[in-house]
């Protein structure tokens, strides 16, 4: 395993403040907390687990856990971000903004309070409308342990690449925020056919989620915000989805195709811009998949993390298997210069952490 002298940075970790425990354990409807007769407190989140949902516990909202669990890991250093899914389904304007601001200052206080070793992305009111977004964005840049902010796939509601976000997109360059763009709403169900109910959440987690994350950022790609955006920071859960592995083929369908490329698509280069703006998470689980990451966009740019407290082990064992797996990939994909970059020298020197 990794030396003890390494410094570990974790910037793919989540929780649920109490704030946003209490809001979900006060809903009825996807996503909510309800105790379930012999089987507990569980967490429903996506549509398809309402029968019994997942077990839910302190690790999700009590930051004495968290830190237990980063000292089991040999982790020294978290960015903690609200998990899925996010503020996306509040509605009403005002309780977007008034729960964006209570969660961010949670988690400001939480990191303050932890003696250096939390820092978060900010979560933003999503269905607030674009000046609250833009002010949420930029309340997040005065606050002291903010290291950017963290997003789903949807936008507003019609997707990153929606005109109507760009002003959100100006907000961010202009605070020089990174942006952890992660998913949680998959693929239509139907895609995985009339069994898929008979595989558990394997489907839609180990491919509707990375499907969902590499349409949202070639949708990006192809809408050209890089182009008007060029300072954006795009950090990446699970190492971009299957972008690293597909850059190639998106590249040859924009050169092939006439009508796009002589419009949106004239200058669009893939490769630049997996160079320039986007940074991936190292959990991949895979040395393979961990290099092709690396490969597409520089060992600089690729950073642990653990996607704690999601994929517990089955079992009683203190140590992750997930994380284990992820400590692997890295330890048998890099020589010991890289493997330090990705393991927390990366995440330090780009999101301006503590040495
Ligand atoms: O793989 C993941 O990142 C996750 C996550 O964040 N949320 C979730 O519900 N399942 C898996």
């Amino acid at each position: 395993s990794q030396s003890s002298a390494t410094e570990v940075v974790d910037i793919h970790t989540h929780m649920y403040p109490p704030p946003y425990i209490t809001l979900l354990r006060s809903r009825t409807t996807v996503p909510y907390i309800r105790d379930i007769p012999d089987l507990g407190p569980r967490l429903i989140i996506l549509p398809d687990e309402v029968a019994t949902g997942r077990p839910i516990g302190p690790a999700y909202w009590d930051v004495g856990e968290k830190l237990k669990f980063m000292d089991t890991h040999d982790i020294n250093t978290s960015v903690v971000s609200l998990a899925n899914p996010w503020l996306d389904f509040i509605s009403d304007p005002e309780e977007g903004t008034r729960l964006a601001r209570e969660v961010n200052d949670w988690f400001e206080k939480t990191c303050a309070e932890s003696g250096g070793r939390l820092y978060f992305f900010g979560v933003l009111p999503m269905r607030a409308g674009v000046d609250a977004i833009c002010e949420e964005v930029k309340r997040l840049k005065a606050l002291k342990y903010s290291r950017g902010v963290v997003m789903g796939t949807t936008g507003m509601g019609d997707g990153p690449d929606d005109k109507k976000f760009e002003e959100v997109w100006a907000a961010i360059e202009e605070t020089e925020a990174m942006v952890f763009l992660h998913p949680h709403y998959g693929l239509p169900n139907d895609v995985f056919g009339p069994r898929s109910g008979e595989y558990g959440h394997v489907l839609p987690l180990a491919l509707g989620f990375p499907l969902e994350t590499t349409i949202a950022v070639t949708r990006m790609i192809l809408s050209g915000v890089f182009g008007r955006f060029p300072e954006l920071k795009m950090l990446l859960a699970h190492s971009g989805g299957t972008l690293p592995f597909l850059a190639g083929r998106i590249q040859s369908c924009i050169e092939h195709d006439g009508s796009f490329r002589k419009g949106e698509g004239k200058s669009l280069n893939v490769w630049d811009i997996l160079k320039k703006n986007i940074y991936l998470d190292a959990v991949v689980y895979s040395a393979i998949g961990l290099k092709a990451a690396t490969e597409a966009v520089t060992s600089d740019r690729v950073m642990f993390g653990t996607d704690h407290p999601f994929f517990p082990p089955l079992g009683e064992e203190t140590k992750w298997v997930s994380v284990q797996t992820n400590y692997n990939a890295i330890e048998e994909g890099f020589k010991d210069e890289d493997s330090i970059k990705v393991l927390g020298k990366n995440a330090v020197e780009v999101l301006s952490l503590k040495h």
